[in-house]
């Protein structure tokens, strides 16, 4: 039995509080220490208890958060990982589905899966804790530096871009010259994983937008200016865009705010839903909405979470834009937070795009 502090809930019902807990031997051979964690819309919504699918670890009735960390290793019995080296631990663990069993445990089919701060396991909050090394990807970049705490939400984005890739072959989607080029994206949110998807679609060639519903502050907007992406106010905007959208990434979780793009896609358009909001109001789909999408072979799929292979894609693509774009990148994360503070579960600081947890 191991004792130390973790930032804890009892889930789903909300609340999250920073105190000692005690968890019995957990199977592991390597040990690891938090550097960082981030903050994201899947822990707030836990912390105010607006995610139903949330539950505790068997045998307990807490459930430590946190699912996105960059860790020390302090000891290990594995060949693969020495003290020192810098991990990121993966946040989905396999039932024994088919798709579990194939290691894409992201496309678990009968829900038996399990995932490390949210259903039935506990997460990377903590001081410390002991990891399978399977489970564990290696940093190699040391230039990468706190930006390797995005490798957990960017691995999201590089699945759902696998999803687009795959579900685009059902017509001829690149442009006469085979590239994106011409063809318009819009990712609607401002939050991190939209930052992150409006710079992988920029890379894919798509002329990329992003957009929410108010004003965005200084840092996102040079962000923006640095990477190519356009912000869009939509209370500014309401008749953007001009031209069909080739591709719709929701990030919100809005139903209003779903609609309103839907209806404005091109002819093979592709929809990503990936934000969730259970708590957001409803809205009307209409028969001439349905209309739109069967005329226009209008795909909506949903994404969610991705496979190991996207964590090992993920560092990559994080090394690139650091290379590329340095000073800026690192300005992503917008706010550091000490152990034991826990406002920012319940109250997103302003300008915020990622808040981290520093733990050494
Ligand atoms: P976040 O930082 O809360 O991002 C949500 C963004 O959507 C914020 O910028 C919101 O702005 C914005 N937003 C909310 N409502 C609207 C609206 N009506 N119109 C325009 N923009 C709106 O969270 P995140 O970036 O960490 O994650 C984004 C979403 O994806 C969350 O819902 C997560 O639960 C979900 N998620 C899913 C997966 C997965 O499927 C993984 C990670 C996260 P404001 O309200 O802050 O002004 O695997
Ligand atoms: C995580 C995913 C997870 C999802 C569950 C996200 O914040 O990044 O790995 O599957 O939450 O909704
Ligand atoms: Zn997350």
């Amino acid at each position: 039995m191991a004792e130390y502090r973790a930032y804890v809930t009892d889930a789903p019902g909300g609340n999250v509080e920073y105190r000692s807990v005690q968890i019995s031997d957990e199977n592991g051979n390597v040990m690891l220490k938090p550097l960082l964690t981030g903050i994201c819309g899947t822990d707030r919504g836990i912390a105010r208890g607006a995610l139903p699918f949330a539950y505790n670890p068997s045998g307990y009735n807490f459930l430590v958060v946190g699912h996105e960390s960059m860790c020390k290793v302090i000891e290990s019995k594995s060949d693969y990982f020495k003290p020192g080296d810098i991990v990121v631990p993966i946040v989905r663990r396999p039932g024994d589905c088919p798709n579990c069993l194939i290691g894409r445990p992201d496309n678990c089919s009968d829900g038996n899966k399990h995932e490390a701060g949210i259903t039935g396991l506990h997460g990377f909050m903590r001081e410390m804790f002991m990891e399978q090394d399977f489970n564990l990807i290696k940093i190699k970049d040391k230039e990468l530096g706190d930006l390797g705490v995005l490798t957990e939400p960017m691995k999201n984005v590089v699945k759902a871009f696998e999803v687009i890739e795959r579900v685009s072959t059902r017509s001829i989607y690149q442009n006469n010259l085979s590239t994106m080029e011409g063809k318009t994206a819009l990712i609607v949110g401002t939050g991190c994983e939209a930052f992150l998807y409006s710079f992988l679609s920029v890379d894919y060639g798509f002329d990329t937008f992003i957009s929410n519903r108010h004003p965005i502050g200084q840092t996102s907007l040079n962000m923006c200016k640095q990477f190519g992406v356009n912000f869009i106010d939509s209370s500014k905007e309401p008749d953007f865009p001009q031209k069909p959208l080739d591709l719709l990434i929701d990030t919100s979780g809005d139903p209003g705010t779903v609609l309103r793009y839907l209806r404005k896609m091109n002819y093979n358009g592709i929809v990503i839903l990936f934000g969730t909001n259970g708590k957001a109001p409803s809205t009307e789909l209409t028969g001439e909405d349905i209309d739109h999408i069967v005329e226009r072979n209008i795909t909506i799929a949903g994404s969610v979470d991705a496979a190991k292979i996207h964590y090992m894609k993920a560092l990559d693509y994080l090394s690139k834009w650091n290379r590329m774009h340095g000073d800026i990148m690192k300005t992503i994360i917008t706010a550091y937070f000490s152990p034991g503070e826990t406002d920012v579960f319940t109250k997103k600081p302003d300008g915020e795009i990622k808040s981290v947890i520093k733990w050494q």
